[in-house]
């Protein structure tokens, strides 16, 4: 099934100058990049991202965390982008993740880990309605598509 995940590069990440790395991963695994936007995140749409967090005891630092440098908001299209985006990104505790991945490459710590990626489909179109347009998602084919399906 082709789907589409939402992924954000953390200001953690950013200011590491990890940006260049984290997209040339999911782009080099074969993913398409469908939408893309800089920002530094309110607290309105910090909320609406991590509503299902709220009252958790890391929450108030978490939202303190997402607003506190740039970000970068992606779409990427694929096969299984879901999936193949959570792997790429590693388990949650960075310490705990497998090297290979962004976060068992790069990161120390549970909250700074560096990226997120959407958890199901339904998740997906939920976090890319909060942070794009329809119009601000492209429609385009890559010269190497007919490589990435099956
Ligand atoms: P995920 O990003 O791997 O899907 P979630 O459990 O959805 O992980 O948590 C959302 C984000 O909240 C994490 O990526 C991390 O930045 C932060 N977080 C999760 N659990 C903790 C915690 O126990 N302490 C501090 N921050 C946490
Ligand atoms: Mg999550």
């Amino acid at each position: 099934m082709v789907e589409r995940t939402f992924v954000m590069i953390k200001p953690d990440a950013f200011g590491r100058r990890l940006c260049g790395e984290i997209i040339r991963r999911y782009e080099a695994k074969g993913l398409k990049l469908v939408g893309m936007k800089l920002q530094i995140v309110s607290r309105d749409l910090a909320e609406k991202h991590y509503a299902e967090h709220a009252g958790k005891g890391f929450y108030e630092s978490l939202l303190e965390f997402i607003m506190s440098g740039p970000t970068v908001q992606m779409v990427w299209e694929g096969q299984n982008a879901v999936a193949v985006g959570r792997k790429l990104n590693g388990a949650t505790n960075s310490q705990e993740a497998d090297l290979g991945t962004i976060r068992g490459d790069f990161g120390m710590t549970v909250q700074n880990n560096l990226v997120h990626a959407s958890d199901s489909v339904e998740t997906a179109k939920r976090e890319i309605e909060i942070y794009f347009d329809e119009s601000e998602l492209w429609d385009y084919s890559m010269p190497d598509g007919h490589w990435l399906v099956n």
